[in-house]
């Protein structure tokens, strides 16, 4: 049953297929996994999309180095993408490829509808670009490398580039772009970010080259023989093909369009808070409600890169850590919006602390005391008293709070106050003593021991989104059933007397193999 439900969309970049697919892109990939689990159980109908963007410079130079023609080649390095997905669990509805069909007829109709509202014209260009950026950069913001060499912000070395070019007058935007930071506040995220943008928008924008002539490995202009899309006009119009774009009267279109979030890292927010929109507007198209720019992982605080050979393949993560450690880590470590380091010691203390101390010790000792002592069935409670309401209370609140830092993408914030009540129930446990109850007073050690277990239960489906395995296995332990585990069966309640499986310890310890 979908008819009803509120929707939600979801987006990470495309990536570039001239890779193969690493921790950043897992990253950004599985926090939008996260915001659709979480939005799932929330009773939304979601759209989740990823892909891979295959047209470009830089793409047709790898392909070239590779030996074979673009297509095959991209065929090839975008698989890897998809089985990133496989690997780390991510639950996307759609994957596309920008050498779709599908995506080639939208751009091509917003490339018209563009034409139509009179905001590209043709000229040429003579200015710098960074095939690794695929960016266009001013002679201003370029640095002197060597050789007389040209180096953009971002490191990328540029070229100088003269050709016929179709442009768009993005000069003509600014004005409308502010007003969109206005009236919508939380259009780009985190607040920081907000602000660089404007102060982009607000320095003033230049009209932007948009068509290239000098190769050929893109979306071909329409009436424009010799010309393909600039990539990046291509890349942006994915998140509106994948939702039925041109065709405004399909189902997905007016079901998701306006995309909620656009997850993008900060390298790219430029493309998604400035241009993207400007492009949309002229088409007459809405404009997203938010795009989250998330900050950058170093490795052991150096900058992550092939040449440097730092590069952390996800597999090799996933193998020595494990999936779910792995997922927990990456959101739980860094305050989401900044740069993180990635460092053995951080995840293995989050590992054996927040999961094996805490949260998996709580589940244990609760679970192997219920089937030592309470027959492995779910304990009767007699009628609570305080210590036991607080506990309940704490663990009944939780939804609303974590909500509300899902939807501000404040995944850190969310685990935190989780973990707190995990806490709490530590403390109660500790305090409640029921190891001893159970020979003083075994009704009372009952009804400590479903308070517990009622916490774990709500912890546990509070937690699917970010450990979707774990959290499976933990609510297999108290035999909850998979149709009810969403956030609507919260506020049910164990049933005493219901059979429990044997507890299975969930979050072993890591322990480092001697060098
Ligand atoms: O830019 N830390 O693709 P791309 C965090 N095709 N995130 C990282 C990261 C790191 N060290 N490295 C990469 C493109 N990322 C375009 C996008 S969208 C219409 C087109 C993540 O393959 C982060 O999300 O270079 C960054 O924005 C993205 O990968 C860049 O991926």
């Amino acid at each position: 049953m979908t008819a009803g439900k509120p929707a939600y969309y979801v987006t990470t970049p495309i990536y570039y297929v001239n890779d193969v697919p690493h921790i950043g892109h897992a990253y950004t990939t599985l926090a939008c996994d996260v915001l659709a689990r979480f939005k799932r159980l929330d009773g939304y109908r979601v759209h989740f999309l990823t892909g891979t963007d295959e047209h470009g410079q830089k793409v047709e130079q790898s392909a070239e180095k590779a030996g074979i023609d673009p297509q095959s080649f991209t065929d090839r390095v975008s698989q890897n993408f998809r089985d990133l997905s496989k690997l780390m669990n991510f639950s996307n509805d759609d994957f596309i490829r920008t050498t779709e069909e599908r995506h080639k007829r939208s751009c091509q109709e917003l490339w018209r509808k563009l034409v139509e509202a009179g905001d590209i014209y043709l000229g040429s260009y003579a200015g710098w670009y960074a095939v690794r950026d695929e960016a266009y950069y001013a002679e201003s913001e370029l640095e002197d490398g060597p050789d007389g060499r040209k180096i953009a912000p971002s490191g990328a070395e540029c070229e100088w580039v003269e050709e016929e070019s179709y442009f768009f007058r993005l000069s003509a935007w600014g004005d409308r772009l502010l007003k969109l930071y206005e009236e919508q506040p939380d259009f780009v995220l985190p607040a920081g970010r907000r602000n660089e943008v404007m102060s982009f928008v607000k320095g003033g924008l230049k009209d932007l080259s948009i068509s290239r002539t000098t190769f050929g490995w893109g979306v071909p202009v329409p009436d424009a023989p010799g010309h393909i899309m600039y990539v990046w006009i291509d890349a942006l119009t994915n998140y509106i093909t994948a939702v039925g774009y041109p065709d405004t009267d399909a189902e997905n279109f007016k079901t998701f369009w306006p995309a909620d979030v656009h997850m993008v890292g900060k390298d790219i927010l430029r493309f998604h808070a400035v241009y993207w929109p400007a492009f949309l507007m002229a088409a007459g198209v809405p404009t997203p409600k938010r795009v989250f720019a998330h900050g950058w992982w170093t490795n052991e605080g150096e900058k992550i890169s092939k040449t440097v050979g730092n590069v952390i393949a996800p597999a090799d993560l996933v193998e020595r850590y494990g999936l779910d450690q792995v997922r927990y880590f990456l959101l739980r470590e860094v305050p989401f919006g900044n740069d993180g380091d990635f460092s053995n010691k951080a995840i293995i203390g989050r590992m054996n602390y927040d999961l094996a101390n805490q949260f998996g010790n709580l589940a244990q000792r609760v679970l192997s005391m219920i089937a030592k002592n309470c027959d492995a069935k779910v304990p009767q409670p007699q009628a609570f008293e305080p210590e036991d309401e607080d506990l309940l209370r704490a663990t009944a609140l939780l939804l609303q709070d974590v909500r509300a830092d899902m939807d501000r993408q404040q995944f850190h914030q969310a685990l935190t106050k989780i973990w707190k009540v995990v806490s709490a129930a530590n403390s109660y446990i500790d305090h409640a003593a029921p190891w001893t109850l159970k020979k003083t007073d075994p009704a009372r050690m009952a009804t400590v021991l479903y308070v517990l277990a009622e916490s774990i239960r709500q912890l546990a489906i509070i937690t699917q989104p970010v450990m979707p395995d774990a959290m499976a296995t933990m609510l297999d332990q108290l035999s909850i059933d998979p149709s009810e585990r969403d956030f609507a069966c919260l506020e049910r309640q164990l049933k005493p007397g219901a059979p429990l499986p044997k507890p299975e310890p969930i979050f072993p310890r890591f322990v480092e193999e001697e060098a």
